[in-house]
């Protein structure tokens, strides 16, 4: 099983990422800082495991941080992919893969009436809001404690010093001015949210939200928060966007919105919707992505934009997300649930199991948050404790405690009982 000291292999390639790229890494959570452990260089995966470049296996529960919902490496998703470079990589000019995506799309999210394509969620969603401003007239817009839009300059910013007052810089770097276009309320609070428009009624262009808050650990939406979203925005004329990069095509095929009844103004999407290859696309009624360059004033571009290969990825991965294979990764995450419900108790170790369908998180507090602040309380050393030991029996957990989990449709009975007994050993490890 693999130790707690990194291979050699894995220690000459860190020191020279080191040399390389800030922290190492090319994006920070690869760091495993908030873990306190090395970080693992992989170097191939298959199905729901990775190996490392020690060789080293583990069940895999990051799943690229959302992408690899088929599991790692997918025969029909690879073949699709060496298929369309046989045709050349990126030519400069529509190609026919993009429409097909596309049409894949609109089918699953008939919201998304008019949808473009991007190379990151970022992208995505840094573009929805250039036009949810332009589409209304109005500078503002309203974001939510701890989610995570992506990192373009408006939406790297804190809660202010009051609810619906401006927020301030979350990074070095975003001006002050740009950070007070956003106001941060409280996830599941739709008294802040009353609140915030009659506040700045007729000033806020959108209100931006991940359905199912993800990037603070799992937090479900409370019945009545989304469609309290939908019905304030509409009154006020404000446009409600959801951010479905991670939620889209993994919470149900027609992602949240089709999960939960609500339907945006406009969609971001990311992740899955290029099975593993660099994507992003943002989407909605067609009045308002007509405002976009060049059939309108708005504009966005991308030389990578539609890309071939990502495209070829997309399609063949949305082909294999049938009902059948939905149900199967239901109920395997449900045994999954239960399984680590049952080893923390074994272990009187006090946690709180967080899902929303094929998404959770185990929380080291004794409840459910159901905002950021909430979640922000949970141990995080005892996570790290409890990552590491997990890590050294063989499985990969998201690196930090505000993460999501994601099993894949390829995770099987034996990896959700190897996952369930390595949690019995970790929930101990956890608690000293
Ligand atoms: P990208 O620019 O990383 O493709 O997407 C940004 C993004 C937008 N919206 C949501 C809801 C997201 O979760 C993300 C990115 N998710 C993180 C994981 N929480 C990506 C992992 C990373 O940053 O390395």
């Amino acid at each position: 099983m693999p130790g707690t000291t990194m291979g050699t292999r894995t220690a000459s390639l860190v020191q020279r990422a080191e040399r390389l790229f800030p922290g190492g890494v090319n994006s920070p959570v690869r760091a495993f800082r908030a873990v306190g452990r090395p970080p693992l260089v992989l170097a191939r995966g298959e199905g729901p495991y990775v190996w490392d470049v020690d060789g080293r296996r583990y069940i895999d529960l990051v799943g690229a941080w959302g992408p690899a919902i088929l599991g790692h490496a997918h025969p029909k998703v690879i073949d699709a992919i060496v298929a369309a470079t046989g045709d050349g990589l990126a030519l400069g000019a529509t190609n026919p893969l993009e429409i097909e995506l596309g049409e894949a799309i609109q089918v699953a999210m008939p919201s998304m009436e008019r949808l473009r394509f991007t190379s990151s969620g970022t992208e995505a969603v840094m573009s929805a809001l250039r036009l949810a401003r332009a589409a209304t007239g109005r500078d503002l817009v309203v974001k939510f404690a701890g989610a995570y839009h992506g990192h373009s300059d408006g939406l790297l910013v804190e809660a202010g010093s009051g609810v619906a007052t401006f927020a301030i810089a979350g990074s070095a770097g975003v001006p002050d001015a740009v950070a007070a276009t956003t106001i941060v309320l409280p996830y599941n609070d739709p008294t802040a949210v009353t609140l915030a428009f009659a506040e700045h009624a007729g000033r806020i262009a959108a209100v931006i939200v991940e359905p199912v808050a993800a990037n603070t650990g799992i937090i479900a939406p409370a019945p009545g928060f989304l469609e309290h979203l939908r019905e304030t925005t509409r009154a006020d004329g404000a446009l409600l966007v959801f951010d479905e990069v991670i939620t889209g095509f993994r919470v149900a095929l027609g992602g949240a919105q089709a999960r939960f009844g609500v339907e945006p103004d406009l969609t971001t999407l990311g992740k899955i919707i290029g099975g593993g290859m660099p994507i992003g696309a943002y989407g909605g009624r067609t009045d308002l992505m007509d405002l976009v360059a060049p059939a309108g004033p708005v504009y966005q571009a991308g030389t990578l934009s539609g890309h071939p290969l990502s495209m070829a990825a997309g399609i063949a991965t949305l082909a294999q997300l049938t009902p059948d294979r939905y149900a199967a990764l239901d109920a395997a995450v449900a045994d999954l649930v239960a399984g680590l419900i049952d080893a923390a108790a074994a272990a009187r170790c006090s946690v709180t199991v967080a899902r929303v369908g094929p998404l959770l998180t185990v929380f080291f507090r004794p409840s459910e948050p159901t905002h950021a602040a909430e979640a922000l309380t949970a141990d995080r050393a005892a996570y790290a404790r409890f990552f590491g030991s997990m890590l050294d029996q063989g499985v990969f957990l998201p690196p930090s405690q505000f993460e999501a989990w994601f099993p894949s449709m390829a995770h099987g009975r034996a990896e959700v009982a190897a996952v369930i007994a390595a949690a019995r050993i970790a929930f101990e490890a956890s608690a000293t």
